[in-house]
């Protein structure tokens, strides 16, 4: 069989080439993309012109302006961002019908599959580059490889504008002296593990046994490391496109007796609001618009929208909307029947973009909620406007999937 050709795209300085590309002054310019500024406040990403004077994704910003004083800094717009990728990842999936979204900027791209627009893996990656550039104004680095795990080791090599095609007869000799972390997969816990038996590179791990390394770090750890040494990677492109991309999610629940008690009804609507928002997270989903859905008891029924200023995929961003929705219908008196909430305009894939600290502590505390959920059943943890509300116990039977309440979580605003 002929050698697959993976390709791994990853843009150069993403967030800082977005805003490079919207704005042509700071073209060529020191850019630097943060979320606030107060000195606490970190580096998302810089410009390369930025980089040269040694500033790094993760710096605090005072120190990234001892570096480079006259350095820019722009705040982050998380939707212009994801925006930008879903207009890319659209064009890369005209190329190839196997494309996988990696991270905000970063998609593998199998060429195999019949349907390939082109099966040349260089005439590919400089179609891409050429789009990028005319289409966006910023460059971005491609790595060609047998697999994903080589195709992602080569858009590394030559950053920023990197073009690099790993072979795989010539797998082994790129290996063979490169540190075991530059792999992905390998991060410092593991790259610790290993450099404590002496394993500092990828040809050190070849020469180690399976049996060996299945002793120390498990049947299934251990074969992945056998044959991550070797640059074998079996893990296929997971077409984000095949599914046909969800156009909204979406809860509605009709309540077991009609009720104008607005504390009834605002607990119905926050576990519909954590629903949605746990299954958007469980897609890796966010979306831009809420929709709001009210039945009354004479079956009126009422539908309004509200598009946000940025995506949102946590519960209380989709109450917030939602409240304002009902609020504005001004129907508070009426008795209601069914409520229904949802997302759309979806963008998947655009975790990352976390700029501002109190929105990363949010979604520290969301991510731990989603563990603990999803370990010992829906609604295990929840907010404490649900748990404690009065309201909360016939609601909390008709809407929990699995699981029992155990805790309430007192610190939710
Ligand atoms: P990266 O691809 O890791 O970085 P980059 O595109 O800025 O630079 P490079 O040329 O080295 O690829 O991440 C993509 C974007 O994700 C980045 O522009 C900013 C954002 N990001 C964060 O917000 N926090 C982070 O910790 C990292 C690593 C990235
Ligand atoms: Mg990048």
């Amino acid at each position: 069989m002929d050698e697959r050709h993976i390709l791994h795209i990853d843009m150069d300085a993403f967030f800082a080439s977005v805003e490079q590309s919207a704005n042509p002054f700071l073209r060529g310019k020191p850019v630097i993309v943060g979320g606030n500024r107060t000195l606490r406040s970190i580096v998302a990403t810089a410009s390369y012109e930025a980089r040269a004077f040694g500033i790094r994704t993760g710096m605090p910003l005072g120190q990234a302006f001892r570096l480079c004083p006259h350095a820019i800094l722009v705040m982050g717009d998380t939707s212009k961002y994801a925006d930008t990728s879903r207009r890319i990842f659209t064009f890369l999936n005209e190329i190839s019908p196997l494309v996988e979204i990696f991270s905000i900027d970063e998609a593998f791209l199998d060429l195999t599959p019949r349907g390939c627009l082109i099966r040349d893996p260089i005439e590919a990656a400089y179609l891409i580059k050429s789009m990028i550039r005319f289409d966006f104004h910023f460059t971005c680095s491609i790595g060609i490889g047998p697999n994903k795990l080589i195709a992602k080791l080569a858009s590394e090599m030559e950053k920023p504008d990197g073009l690099v095609w790993i072979r795989k007869k010539e797998v082994q000799g790129v290996l063979e002296k490169l540190p075991v972390d530059k792999l992905c997969g390998i991060g410092p816990h593991l790259k610790k593990r290993l450099a404590h038996i002496g394993i500092t590179t990828c040809g050190k791990l070849r020469r180690i046994s399976l049996k060996t390394l299945t002793k120390r770090f498990g049947i299934m750890g251990g074969r992945r490391l056998y044959q991550m040494g070797r640059g074998i990677s079996e893990s296929s492109v997971m077409p984000f496109f095949s599914e046909p991309l969800a156009k909204s999610m979406g809860h509605v629940h009709t309540l077991s007796h009609d009720t104008s008690d607005r504390e009834n009804i605002e607990t119905v609507l926050l576990m519909l609001c954590e629903k949605v928002a746990r299954r958007l997270r469980e897609k890796n989903f966010q979306g831009r618009v809420v929709t709001f859905v009210i039945r009354f008891s004479d079956f009126e029924t009422l539908s309004r929208q509200h598009a946000q200023p940025h995506l949102i995929d946590r519960a209380d961003e989709i109450l917030k909307a939602a409240l304002k929705i009902f609020s504005e219908m001004g129907c508070d008196h009426r008795a209601v029947r069914m409520l229904g909430v949802s997302v759309s305009n979806l963008v998947q894939g655009a975790r990352q973009l976390d700029l501002l600290e109190e929105d990363q502590s949010k979604r520290r505390l969301t991510e731990t909620l989603d563990e603990i959920n999803d370990k010992y059943g829906e609604f295990t943890m929840a907010p404490a406007a649900i748990t404690r509300s009065r309201a909360y116990e016939p609601h909390y039977d008709a809407l929990k999937t699995k699981g029992k309440l155990t805790h309430r979580l007192e610190t939710w605003d």
